[in-house]
């Protein structure tokens, strides 16, 4: 490029002196430029702007994979006895918090997940959301250990969420909510996030194994209140989240 610069300097001054002149007698001065390239084109080399995105599909599939990482040695002052995730509930969507919202009452279905493990109700209130495109339970995960989904998004339902109890406890639970793979008109590769943690507001137990206590009136979804749960937290991530295009 170097050894070009002075021939697009030498045109840059013939621009000026044949301003008002017709396009063929600037490119008869720069020798270089087509005889069909404007003339305009000859004082702007530089593109200034950048590339258009190419189209993009308006559907595309994702792994999905929750990873649980809730060991002994994660956690080794803080793990209950029997500690798991239970089933873990995915979700593919279109409008932020069909799953759950933070700073919101749960839901019955977010309720019984968070407490019990159970996840009936939880998929039924998701089959009554018509934004809601794909909803996915694993099964329970001991020790180290993932779940594997595959969705398919589209351009109007490209989130995903994820939950799954911290078990036992009272109504504690990690998970991701309202992620967006399709950014600013482009499909995203991979994402990867350690779970959040979450109190669901709906137990007022305050150890890990806890008897029940119910919430009446239910609290909002937070995070940690509980001394116990925020000093597992402390010691490390329980989880991650992958989502990749496949
Ligand atoms: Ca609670
Ligand atoms: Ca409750």
């Amino acid at each position: 490029m170097i050894p070009r610069l002075p021939v697009v300097v030498a045109a840059c001054a013939a621009l000026s002196v044949f301003v008002g002149a017709s396009v063929a007698s600037a490119v008869e001065v720069d020798g270089a430029a087509s005889a069909t390239e404007p003339a305009v084109r000859i004082g702007n080399q530089t593109p200034t702007q950048v590339p258009p995105t190419p189209p993009q599909p308006e559907s595309v599939q994702y792994r999905v994979t929750v990873l649980s990482e809730w060991t002994q040695s994660s956690h080794p002052t803080t793990l209950p006895p029997n500690s798991h995730f239970s089933p873990s509930v995915v979700v593919a969507h279109g409008d932020v918090g069909d799953l759950f919202v933070r700073g919101a009452v749960a839901s019955d279905g977010i309720e019984q997940m968070a407490e019990t493990g159970s996840t009936s109700t939880l998929v039924a209130e998701l089959a009554g959301d018509a934004s809601v495109t794909s909803t996915q339970v694993g099964s329970s995960i001991f020790g180290a250990g993932e779940n594997e989904f595959v969705v398919t998004l589209t351009k109007d339902a490209s989130l995903v969420s994820a939950v799954t109890m911290l078990a036992p406890s009272p109504d504690w639970f990690v998970g991701v909510r309202d992620v967006s793979m399709f950014v600013e008109g482009e499909w995203l590769d991979v994402i990867e996030f350690d779970l959040s943690n979450y109190d669901a507001g709906t137990d007022s137990g305050t150890s890990w194994t806890s008897p029940n206590f119910d919430t009446d009136p239910a609290a909002v979804i937070s995070g940690p209140v509980d001394a116990a749960f925020s000093a597992a937290v402390a010691e490390s991530a329980f989880g991650r989240i992958v989502v990749e295009r496949i």
